[in-house]
């Protein structure tokens, strides 16, 4: 079964059981109750389900970004009005991950808007990641592609995870995407699993992808092996100025039932309800908790776009019983 349509493309080194993309459909296909039923029951058998994992995001180096993502703000070729700032520097990400670790956030990622580093842009975040893990917090970093011995620097440097998304199904990525192929993302991920890093990978849905490619996303995650700690699922932020703005929006439902799927086929990874929470209604959340998310991004940004604020998800955690990890 090679036929992308039928079958996850397998990194190299992989050997996991494949779930068929046309298995993913049917889980798709499933009444929303049942759907729900069964991720909320695969949920409970891992996870304690009133507990979610709280990551603060920093954008350490904003805009410029030589690729072409369709859906990306940070990209040097569309005018999206974001001001490109370059690396910060170390006093500012303290003050921030400082911040993040007061209001709660166990986890603290940083952002940069690389195709991937450059050895003089690696070495100061290294000492990012040195002192953010100094304060007691768990440390990510998403900075683009990894070239050999990267992952490795990194992992000395006290790196917990790093955050590369796959984005979208293989046979979709090529609408999206042309500066970078897919195995180079596959390439990346297998370098930060070698060198013992947490991987933290998942992917965008709302960008024009037929259910099928939803489908064929989850399936590839689900393919990993072993599979992504973390699974970051975000809804397109749609921003003025990228090829993506006017993209119709993805109903909120089937967005729940891209967290179910989820958490069905990756039963023991972190679901991450990640971008675009900020356009949803509490009940809406609510709903991707009940399907099997159990982290989220927390804090008033998340790379450059809005995101809730810390208040108002402290009041949706005590309206539905949750606590923080
Ligand atoms: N430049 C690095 C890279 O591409 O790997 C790291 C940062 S990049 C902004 C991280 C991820 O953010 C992307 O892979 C994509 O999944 C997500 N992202 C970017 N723009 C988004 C948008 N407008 N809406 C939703 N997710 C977005
Ligand atoms: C991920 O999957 N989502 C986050 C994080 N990893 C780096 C980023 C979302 C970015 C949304 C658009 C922006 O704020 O620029
Ligand atoms: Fe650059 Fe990352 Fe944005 Fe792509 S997603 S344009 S690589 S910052």
């Amino acid at each position: 079964m090679n036929d992308m349509t039928q079958a996850a493309v397998q990194p190299d080194n992989a050997a996991a059981p494949r779930r068929s993309v046309a298995d993913v459909e049917a889980l798709f296909a499933l009444p929303f109750n049942d759907l729900l039923f069964q991720a909320q029951t695969v949920h409970r058998a891992h996870f304690d389900p009133n507990t979610v994992q709280l990551s603060t995001l920093c954008s350490i180096k904003t805009g410029g970004c030589s690729e072409d993502c369709g859906y990306c703000p940070q990209a040097a070729r569309y005018d999206t009005g974001i001001e490109n700032q370059g690396l910060m520097n170390l006093e500012d990400v303290l003050a921030a991950a400082r911040a993040a670790k007061a209001a709660g956030a166990s986890r603290f990622c940083m952002g940069a808007a690389w195709r991937g580093p450059k050895q003089r842009d690696l070495d100061p975040v290294l000492d990012m990641v040195r002192a953010v893990r100094a304060l007691g917090l768990e440390t990510c970093a998403t900075l683009g592609m990894l070239k050999d011995g990267q992952a490795e620097q990194l992992k000395d440097a006290g790196l917990d995870y790093y955050n590369h998304n796959l984005d979208t199904a293989p046979e979709f990525y090529g609408d999206i995407i042309t500066t970078r192929a897919y195995q180079d993302r596959l390439d990346t991920l297998n370098r930060v699993r070698n060198a013992d890093i947490h991987v933290c990978c998942g992917g965008i849905v709302g960008l024009g992808e037929s259910l099928t490619q939803r489908a064929g996303l989850i399936a590839q995650l689900a393919a990993l092996d072993p599979q992504p700690e973390s699974v970051p699922i975000n809804l397109l932020v749609q921003v003025e100025g990228t090829p993506l703005a006017n993209t119709p929006p993805l109903d909120h439902l089937e967005f729940v039932r891209t967290i179910a799927v989820a958490r069905i086929c990756l039963p023991k990874s972190f679901v991450r309800l990640s971008a675009g929470r900020q356009s949803m209604s509490d009940a809406t959340q609510a709903l991707c908790f009940l399907a099997g998310a159990n982290s989220i991004f927390y804090g008033e940004k998340l790379l450059t776009t809005g995101n809730p604020e810390w208040a108002r998800d402290q009041q949706l955690f005590e309206s539905l019983g949750l606590r923080a990890l």
